[in-house]
């Protein structure tokens, strides 16, 4: 009893942050997305295939949610983006109080859209609201079909779904029309895009989207 409200208080203070740094963060016209998924999904990679395709166009950051490492963090800077590591110290997931830390870093003055890659876990990201505008979960093929049924409060509470390594689609069982039927139950507004990091299928499409919406979403300080 006493464990289920103590989660609910944290719950509550995550809210009440989460809405102090959305003010923030739409003061400085800053769209925010949070990237959600399992590991090795291919959050990181998606994400770079992204800032190669538009980041001439957009003042892009990064706050990299890891437990202990500052690999994908290199992954990142290699492309020129500011970025800022996050290390939950084993915590699966991120919360509003990181993410106050990481925009206390960021020159909030000179980004138009933010990425936040949180920890690799299709559970618990789900329930912590990081002041997002959108939330894209990364599902790759590999990880079967089942995932949307067995973990599905991360699809009911995601914008966007990316299914990633449709260039391994061939050398799997991978249903595509049982995703789509699983995913028409679990949340019919989900907008659903494929992709491959490996071909650079799909991005054109992806990436459209994203500066449709940052276009509708008033983000001036374009690069
Ligand atoms: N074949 C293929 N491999 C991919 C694709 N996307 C990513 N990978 C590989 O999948 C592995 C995991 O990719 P990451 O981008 O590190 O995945 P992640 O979701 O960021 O992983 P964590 O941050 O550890 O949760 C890497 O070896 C990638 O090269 C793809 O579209 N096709
Ligand atoms: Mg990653």
């Amino acid at each position: 009893m006493k464990q289920i409200e103590v989660k609910k208080n944290i719950l509550k203070s995550n809210e009440v942050l989460a809405e102090k740094n959305r003010e923030v963060l739409n003061a400085h016209g800053i769209f925010t997305i949070n990237f959600l998924g399992s590991p090795g999904a291919g959050k990181t990679s998606v994400l770079e295939q992204m800032i190669k395709n538009m980041k001439a166009r957009h003042y892009m950051a990064v706050i990299e949610g890891d437990l202990y490492t500052t690999k994908d963090a290199e992954r990142i800077e290699a492309h020129g983006i500011p970025v800022i590591q996050v290390n939950t110290g084993g915590a699966c997931h991120l919360d509003a109080a990181m993410i106050e830390e990481a925009l206390a870093l960021l020159e909030l003055e000179k980004i138009n859209f933010l990425v936040i890659e949180n920890v690799g876990n299709l559970v618990c990201p789900a329930s912590y609201d990081l002041s997002e505008h959108m939330r894209v979960t990364v599902l790759s093929i590999t990880e079967g079909n089942d995932k949307p049924l067995k973990y599905p409060s991360m699809f009911q509470r995601s914008d966007v779904l990316i299914v990633n390594k449709i260039d391994l689609l061939q050398f799997t069982n991978f249903s595509m029309e049982e995703l789509y039927q699983d995913i028409s139950c679990l949340n019919k507004d989900m907008k659903i895009f494929e992709v491959s990091c490996a071909t650079g299928e799909g991005f054109d499409k992806l990436c459209d989207y994203f500066n449709t919406r940052l276009q509708q979403e008033g983000g001036e300080k374009h690069a």
